[in-house]
This record gives C-alpha cells, sequence and structure tokens, in this order.
C-alpha cells in the first residue's frame, strides 16, 4: 500500500535533513512505495532551501516540497498537505527527529490491518517510552480531559497530542472537508470526526527520544489559541446535533 506522509515544517531548518534521511531510509526498506510531503508552513527561515538543495542533490524522488510565504498554522499545514496526498495510506509526522522512529514501525503494521481506519500513539500505553517533564505531563492530561469532556473522541483515546497519525485515504476523504483549525487543535478536531463516524481506532505505544527540546506548543498563546479552537469544534458538534434533531421531528 502507497504511504503519503505529511510534514508540517515551521522553523525546523536545523532538524529538517535528519527527520529527511532517516524517514527517508526507514521507508524505502519498510514501505518502499512511499512520498514524504514537506509543507513548508511560512517561508521564515531556510528550511525550504535546504530541503530542496539535499533532494535534488540525492535524487530523493519520492520526496516533495510545498509551502507557502506566511505561517498559517499546523493545522492548515497539514489539509494543504493531505491535499496533495496520493497514498492508500495518508499521515502526518513531526518535522524534528523527537520521535523515535520506531513509532512508525509499529504504526504501519497496525494501519496494515484491513478494518483499522486510524493509528494512533499514546503516551499512556503500557508499553510507551517517553520521558517528560512534570510540567508536560500535566499539561497533556489536561489537555486530554478537556477533549474528552467537550468533544466525541473514540473511546479508546486517552492521549491527543501525539506529532504521528496514521489513516486509510477513505477516512481522509471523508473527514478533510470538516477540518477547518488551522492551529494546534486539528489533532483534536481529527479525533473529534473519527468519534462522530465510530470508524475503528489502533492505539499503540509512542517512543519519544530523550534530550527534546521544549515544546512550542504548550506555551499559553498557543494553549489559549488550541482550547477557544477546541471551543468552536465542540459548538459545530452541538449545531450537527440540532440540526440532526430537527430533520428527524419535522
Ligand atoms: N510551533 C509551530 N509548529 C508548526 C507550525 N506549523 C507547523 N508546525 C509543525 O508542527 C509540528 C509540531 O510542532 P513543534 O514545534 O515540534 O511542537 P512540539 O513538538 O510541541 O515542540 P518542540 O518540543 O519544540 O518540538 C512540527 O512538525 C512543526 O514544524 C506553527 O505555526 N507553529
Ligand atoms: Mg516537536
Amino acid at each position: 500500500m502507497k504511504l503519503s506522509l505529511v510534514i508540517p515544517t515551521y522553523k525546523k531548518q536545523r532538524e529538517v535533513l535528519d527527520q529527511l534521511e532517516r524517514l527517508y531510509g526507514y521507508l524505502s526498506r519498510k514501505n518502499p512505495d512511499f512520498e514524504l510531503i514537506f509543507i513548508i508552513d511560512g517561508y521564515v527561515d531556510n528550511t525550504k532551501d535546504i530541503l530542496n538543495k539535499y533532494i535534488q542533490e540525492n535524487s530523493l524522488v519520492n520526496a516533495k516540497v510545498f509551502g507557502y510565504t506566511k505561517n498559517k498554522g499546523k493545522g492548515y499545514a497539514i489539509r494543504y498537505g493531505m491535499k496533495k496526498a496520493t497514498g492508500d495510506i495518508i499521515g502526518f509526522i513531526d518535522a524534528d527527529t523527537d520521535i523515535q522512529i520506531r513509532t512508525l514501525g509499529y504504526a504501519l503494521n497496525e494501519i496494515y490491518i484491513p478494518d483499522v481506519m486510524a493509528v494512533i500513539p499514546s503516551k499512556l500505553h503500557k508499553d510507551s517510552n517517553v520521558e517528560m517533564t512534570l510540567k508536560r505531563k500535566l499539561f497533556s492530561y489536561g489537555l486530554t480531559m478537556i477533549n474528552r469532556t467537550l468533544l466525541n473522541l473514540p473511546k479508546s483515546i486517552d492521549d491527543v497530542g501525539c506529532g504521528l497519525k496514521l489513516f486509510k485515504r477513505e477516512l481522509v476523504k471523508r473527514m478533510l472537508p470538516n477540518l477547518k483549525v488551522n492551529r494546534f487543535a486539528i489533532d483534536s478536531e481529527i479525533l473529534n470526526e473519527i468519534g462522530r463516524v465510530g470508524y475503528r481506532v489502533s492505539v499503540i505505544p509512542f517512543f519519544l527520544n530523550k534530550n527534546r527540546s521544549d515544546s512550542t506548543s504548550a506555551n499559553i498563546r498557543e494553549v489559549s489559541r488550541m482550547l477557544k479552537d477546541i471551543f468552536m469544534i465542540s459548538k459545530s458538534n452541538s449545531n450537527l446535533l440540532v440540526s440532526k434533531l430537527i430533520k428527524i421531528y419535522r
């Protein structure tokens, strides 16, 4: 099955080549029918030129680079990339190398199972290997609780924010027209869509490298934007419910 992996990329000129190299090498062995779709979320540094130069010099025909001038956010970048994806499996992964590559191996094994429509890693899975500061743990736990309370997450989901997710093409085509969030609440919005439709999800362990950079998504500005977006998604859920009820009682 062809895999399309979207890599939303913002200010990652230091890490992005490492990510390209290891994904390209790993997938050439594990799932040779693949495409890496880098979306440069704003030409604010040299990421685009660095990537294009390396791809050309090494004839990496399965790596593509797209982008736009102004920064729009992770959600926008993921949607932009998904629209370009041609694979039977479509997913996304962070542009830095914080996620251990074996998480992708687990994810691929699960998404090959015929009726599994989405693979979602969880830091709380019993086999996960993640070292997090207390601040990051509380952030992750609190965020998931808020998501669980306000949205229609699939029952098995106990972690929302892992930067790797895989889906079957059919699911992506179905949910893309409904995705609106531009920034980090995209993960919530996607899980809400999957929960609403009731597709089968496989939750897998998550493996993070030690010595990671501190989180850029866990700052006050991003968190308040994320909360605002989660409220917006929950409102559209209730609007949907109301319009369904109106139809039934008409
Ligand atoms: N921060 C940020 N990331 C974006 C944006 N658009 C796309 N991304 C990508 O979203 C992914 C997650 O962002 P990161 O900045 O790595 O967030 P994080 O993993 O919480 O934080 P780090 O510990 O700094 O890596 C990365 O692949 C980014 O390149 C954006 O507008 N802001
Ligand atoms: Mg990161």
